[in-house]
């Protein structure tokens, strides 16, 4: 049994079209009530899966919209149970009126997520499916829909099932090698087992090595504009950004914090950091900007080192070119072009050297190319990495488990033994696809969702 429960699907903007969503046994009963076809016939005689054209009313008849109606029953439906969607104009204050009439006609409020939940607790989705929605409707780059659209289609779910219904059948021979020792069941034997094991861990680490790329995806790239006091950072930052986000003066040590912005540099989103230009200082407040440059760098995927060609390099650059090679990538900026250049390429260990001028903008066109050329080569997207905090953990934890499991095996630790490890893993797994999820995370999970959703 499971009542039925309405919602607006999109929003409380003014938008041209407005969805009122329907699911639960008496879905199609309810919205009976309030919707009237125009042929005249009831809406339970409605084809399924089709637009009906028809009035939203409410209970005493007075009509509130003319739009369209389309059924689905269960199973065949997002839920999995019978749905109704109303398509009506986009007014906030009309779908409310529509949903008001629902309720009176038995409908209850929809809580956030509640459809998809819905949709898992029916198996129309797994949970990495379930939670690829909520990625898909937050997702901010084509990249990040495409890759959340994949998990949606079940790419996850399709790497990930298989391992949980392996380590299921592993521990379900287990159990019976050892609740029957007398049985004739075939004895495990480190032959047997470790090879689907070792299968598992490898595909766990492979898809676990991902996880940086899907933070990226999810986040941007986290790149940090780092150099001596008056090269250009900040300049470079508006350059970049296309407006004065950040003061710039002729005085070295005008930026004393970091400062973040979120741009587009070709197809590249990056976090962009601006910091404080190191150097040695006896100001208190200066030195704790100069310390959270350091910082910036150690957490940036792409440390961009800026130098003024128009003076030759000092052993403070040196240090700060030691700091940018730390980071995963790193590119070198010889700012002020239009000064004149005295600095050799040779003379920065980058694999990427660009003369720029931040004060015209040129040479943002090559270092554009060169940041795509660095991210977009290292991220697919179609759904194959993994993005999600949660999944990551459990993911880990099942990894760390069957690694345990493996060396019990070879070092012939006892069948009860290792059986703990890979029952660890079984309820890892079975976290991620929601095979055994604890309810409290479930509901966690959806209350990310909108409501209608
Ligand atoms: N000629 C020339 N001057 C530039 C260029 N880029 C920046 N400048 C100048 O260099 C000075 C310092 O620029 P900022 O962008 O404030 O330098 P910064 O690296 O952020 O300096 P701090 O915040 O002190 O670390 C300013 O007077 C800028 O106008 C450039 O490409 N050409
Ligand atoms: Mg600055």
């Amino acid at each position: 049994m499971s009542h039925t429960i309405a919602a607006i699907s999109t929003g409380t903007q003014v938008t041209a079209i407005g969805i009122l969503r329907l699911t639960g046994d008496d879905a199609i009963a309810v919205a009976e009530k309030v919707f009237t076809l125009k042929n005249g016939k009831p809406l339970s005689s409605a084809a399924d899966r089709k637009l009906c054209l028809g009035n939203l009313h409410d209970r005493q008849g007075r009509i509130i919209d003319e739009g369209m109606a389309v059924v689905a029953r269960g199973p065949r439906s997002y839920t999995g149970e019978d749905t109704v969607e109303f398509h009506c104009h986009g007014s906030p204050a009309l779908l409310s009126a529509g949903l008001e009439a629902l309720y009176l006609a038995g409908a209850k409020p929809a809580g956030r997520g509640e459809f998809t939940k819905r949709a898992f607790l029916n198996g129309k989705l797994d949970l990495t499916q379930a939670e690829a929605v909520i990625d898909l409707i937050e997702a901010d780059s084509a990249d990040a829909a495409a890759n959340a659209a994949g998990q949606v289609g079940g790419l996850l779910q399709r790497k990930l099932a298989p391992i949980y219904d392996g380590l299921v059948d592993l521990c379900s021979h287990f159990h019976a090698v050892l609740d029957y020792p007398d049985e004739d069941i075939a004895d495990f034997g480190l032959e047997n087992y470790a090879a689907p094991l070792q299968k598992d861990a490898d595909t766990l680490k492979s898809l676990l090595d991902t996880y940086g790329q899907g933070r990226i995806l999810r986040q941007g790239v986290a790149a940090a504009i780092v150099g001596r006091p008056n090269v250009g950072k900040s300049s470079l930052l508006n350059a970049i950004a296309g407006y004065d986000r950040v003061i710039v003066t002729d005085i070295p040590g005008t930026t004393r914090d970091t400062v973040e912005e979120v741009v587009m540099l070709g197809k590249t989103r990056l976090r962009l950091t601006d910091t404080a230009g190191i150097r040695q200082t006896q100001d208190t407040v200066e030195a704790m900007g100069v310390a959270r440059s350091r910082q910036a760098v150690e957490n940036a995927d792409l440390a961009i080192f800026v130098c003024d060609g128009s003076q030759p390099l000092v052993d403070a650059d040196r240090e700060i070119i030691r700091l940018c090679r730390s980071c995963s990538h790193s590119i070198a900026l010889i700012n002020k072009a239009d000064l004149g250049c005295v600095i050799a390429q040779e003379e920065l260990p980058f694999d990427i050297v660009l003369p720029i001028c931040a004060r015209t903008g040129a040479g943002l066109d090559a270092l554009a190319e060169a940041v795509d050329a660095i991210f977009a080569r290292e991220i697919p997207c179609d759904g194959s990495i993994l993005t999600n905090t949660r999944q990551f953990d459990a993911c880990r934890r099942a990894y760390e488990a069957i690694v345990r499991s493996l060396a019990g095996l070879h070092q012939g630790l006892t069948p009860d033994m290792v059986l703990i490890d890979i029952e660890e893993a079984m309820e890892a797994m079975g976290e991620v696809t929601g095979a055994t999820v604890r309810e409290d995370i479930t509901a966690r999970i959806f209350e990310r969702f909108c409501v209608g959703k």
